[in-house]
């Protein structure tokens, strides 16, 4: 790995500068940018309605792509200009603990006006973004949330291009505007905001132009607060190559593709479709499904498809321990609409469900809906740590794991694909296990919003 700092070179630079009689000027190039949390407007609904207010990076939705090289450093002074306080987490990066952007854990809060220096290696390659981890159920619904991609080190695979389709789910009201009641318990005890109107990249109605049997590297993000995608191509034909980042061992023959808010998939996918036709990424509801994405075919790139592409380079995360001596904890989630959880401990006593709603909680983690002060689990660094959970609830959860990612173990032992975040369906049991490799302390939450600011959110220790 790459490890010469910015600091580290750009201290090497001043000296040779100052050697060769140079001003310096070069060293304004090594302030880092700004990233810039701020209201814009956007066309989010349909041209006959009126532009949005949104909360967006840059004052855009989504906010910029952050491109680097795989084992480079992501440096960013994050600029609050917004009327609340906010954070910036790197959603799936393991990262340095204290850029990981979790108020009260990891850092304080950027207050209105204020600033906060990013500053953190990038170890891994794939498919990654960023968002506010201080009242994500409200800043997120607003729009603020990116794109940070981090490049293989071998260029990656041969590609015609390579897009980065951010999958997004909006509650607008009928003159196109933000809804409120971002702290609506009905929403939080059940599946969370789910909205009325679906964008990729910030548009209703994505598009772009492809050639017969050109091929496209697609990374697909969910920064849903709350809703789940289901998702096919048609007239695309391809592989799944990348799940939360991490290259599969082999890709996957494409079919149906569930993703979970938070979760990320890469595709490749040939176009199929014939000149004049247009292939498209469909989301399946229960009653049918609808187009997402449009790729309008103008031409013939090639007379027969690509062979089938290698599987990416492995990240190197580490292999887990034997399980048996694994050190073990157990997640019991409760709680929410239609379930069995009559109350749990907040504020250090119990309360019953109506107690707890009335004070914004309706969800808890082994019986407890605050944020424990002891953490889950305290692991030694390198040890093997499985978690058992069981979703006791009428609803799916999206558990995410931060600073590190898991495999899910089957039944039988075998170990499922490295992820940082895992849809769990009602009623089901999960079992996971990773490498707590990286110190500090860390959440681990459903990513929809308004289960985890409703009680579903614990930490862990590595120390
Ligand atoms: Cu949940």
């Amino acid at each position: 790995m790459k490890s010469i700092t910015r600091r580290t070179f750009g201290g090497g630079m001043f000296g040779v500068l100052v050697a060769t009689g140079l001003r310096p000027t070069s060293l304004q190039a090594q302030t880092p940018q700004d990233l810039i949390a701020r209201e814009g407007v956007l066309q989010l609904a349909p041209a006959n309605y009126p532009e949005t207010q949104v909360w967006g990076y840059s004052g855009a939705v989504p906010g910029p792509t952050i491109r680097l090289p795989q084992g480079g450093r992501m440096t960013r002074r994050f600029v609050n200009e917004l009327p609340q306080p906010g954070t910036i987490h790197w959603h799936g990066i393991r990262i340095d603990n204290a850029m990981d952007g979790v108020p009260g854990l990891t850092q304080d809060v950027v207050e209105p006006g204020e600033t906060f220096l990013y500053d953190f290696v990038l170890p891994d390659a794939g498919t990654y973004w960023y968002h506010p981890h201080n009242r994500s159920y409200e800043q997120m619904a607003r729009g603020l949330s990116g794109a940070l991609i981090v490049e293989e080190a071998d260029g990656g695979p041969e590609v015609d291009s390579d897009e980065v389709l951010l999958l997004d789910d909006w509650r607008l009201t009928e003159d196109a505007q933000i809804a409120g009641g971002f702290g609506n318990m009905h929403d939080w005890a059940h599946a969370g905001r789910i909205g009325n109107w679906i964008t990729v990249n910030g548009t209703g109605d994505w598009r772009t132009t492809v050639q017969r049997h050109s091929r496209h590297r697609l990374r697909l993000v969910n920064t849903a607060n709350a809703r789940i995608f289901s998702l096919e191509a048609q007239g695309l034909e391809g592989w799944l190559i990348a799940l939360d980042g991490m290259p599969l061992d082999a890709p996957q023959s494409l079919g149906r593709l569930t993703l979970a808010p938070a979760q990320r998939a890469d595709i490749i996918v040939d176009v199929t479709a014939s000149v004049g036709e247009e292939a498209l990424l469909v989301n399946f509801e229960r009653d049918g499904g609808y187009a997402i994405a449009s790729f309008d075919v103008t031409a013939v790139a090639r007379s027969e498809r690509l062979d089938a592409p290698s599987p990416l380079p492995p990240n190197p995360v580490p292999q887990l321990g034997p399980l048996q001596t694994a050190r073990t904890a157990k997640l019991l989630m409760e709680g929410g609409a239609m379930g069995r959880m009559d109350g749990a401990m907040m504020g250090g006593q119990m309360m019953g469900m109506r107690e707890m709603a009335g004070a914004g909680k309706v969800w808890a983690f082994n019986g407890m809906a605050d944020m424990p002060d002891a953490p889950l689990v305290a692991a030694n660094r390198g040890e093997t740590v499985r978690i058992d959970i069981t979703n006791d609830t009428a609803w799916p959860h999206a558990m995410h794991l931060h600073g590190h990612h898991f495999r899910q173990i089957a039944d039988d032992g075998t170990a499922g694909a490295l992820r940082d975040t895992l849809l769990m369906d009602r009623g089901e049991t999960a079992q996971i296990a990773f490498v707590a490799d990286n110190p500090g302390d860390w959440l681990l939450h459903c990513h929809m919003l308004e289960h985890s600011a409703g009680g579903m959110m614990t930490w862990l220790r590595v120390v």
